[in-house]
């Protein structure tokens, strides 16, 4: 039981698909008591039956395009939890225009700043609007995507976004370590969600990284939940400021193996 008596608040649930649901499985599993966040009112019903299954009745809407949202969300979890020990940011956005066709014609102003705001100051505001509540010991966690250091065709202004998402996670643990929080991001490979499924030629993607990938295969959301709650638990009390990721070893290969040799 890696989080027994850890109180956890999970962000970016839309639906069975989602990363978020894989960490909260992981993270019930271990012992944690959990709540939700749902951006709107049309995802409340997918989290209502998913969230019980996880053993929580805690459900929150925060849209975090809106600082009133935030507020209103914090002050709705402070009737539920005094204090908790940390949240999981499972959130990114950028409008869809910016995600297919070549970067620099395709990139705008305002796709620029959506992607921004939504996918990485966001984590930051959370993490401020949870200050004042976080336990000693507490950890918060992002996702972030590959993209943010090499290049990936149509990912565009999101990889600028996680980049800046990936310094976040630096900043913000080194801010908030004197408080003995810790703050951490794990790095996915591609995983079929509902985001994955408006891009085009997303299925080409997972094959191309099953052929790459030294473990052969894509990864699953409960892979990366299970590394969740480690990095969320007390075994991972020495890491912080860290990019793990989960990847099947993707990132680690810059030749594949398969387009070399016979086997
Ligand atoms: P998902 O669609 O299941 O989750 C994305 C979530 O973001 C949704 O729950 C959505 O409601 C939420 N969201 C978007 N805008 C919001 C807003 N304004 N306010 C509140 N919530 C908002 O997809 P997912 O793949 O599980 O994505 C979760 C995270 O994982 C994202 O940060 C994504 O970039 C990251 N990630 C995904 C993959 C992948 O291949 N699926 C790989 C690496 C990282
Ligand atoms: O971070 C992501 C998802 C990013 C995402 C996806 C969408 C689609 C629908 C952000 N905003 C939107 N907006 C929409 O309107 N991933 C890591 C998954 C992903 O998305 C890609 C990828 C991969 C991998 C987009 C292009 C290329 C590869």
């Amino acid at each position: 039981m890696l989080l027994k008596n850890k109180k956890i608040l999970i962000t970016g649930l839309a639906n069975k698909y989602s990363i978020a649901s894989g960490i909260a499985a992981s993270m019930y599993r271990e012992g944690a008591k959990l709540a939700f966040t749902y951006q709107n009112e049309r995802l409340l019903k997918n989290l209502k039956p998913l969230a019980k299954e996880y053993g929580s009745d805690i459900l929150i809407e925060c849209d975090v395009a809106s600082d009133e949202s935030i507020e209103k969300a914090f002050k709705e979890l402070s009737k539920k939890w005094n204090a908790f020990d940390g949240f999981v940011h499972s959130i990114g956005f950028a409008p869809s225009d910016q995600l297919e066709g070549n970067f620099v014609d395709v990139t705008t102003r305002e796709g620029f700043k959506i992607a921004h705001d939504i996918s990485s100051y966001s984590f930051t505001a959370l993490a401020k609007a949870s200050k004042p509540m976080l336990n000693d010991s507490s950890a918060l966690l992002t996702l972030t995507y590959l993209g943010a250091v090499q290049t990936i065709p149509n990912y565009n202004v999101m990889g600028l976004a996680k980049a800046s998402l990936e310094a976040n996670t630096r900043f913000l643990a080194a801010s908030m370590g004197s408080d003995n929080v810790r703050v951490n991001a794990i790095s996915a490979g591609p995983i079929k969600t509902l985001a994955a499924s408006g891009v085009k030629n997303f299925r080409k993607m997972l094959t191309q990284h099953s052929s790459r990938a030294p473990l052969g295969r894509t990864v699953t959301t409960e892979e990366v939940g299970n590394v969740a709650a480690f990095l969320c638990s007390d075994y991972a009390s020495g890491i912080t400021g860290e990019i793990t990721y989960v990847d099947a070893g993707f990132n680690t290969a810059a030749m594949p193996l398969t387009e070399i040799t016979d086997n």
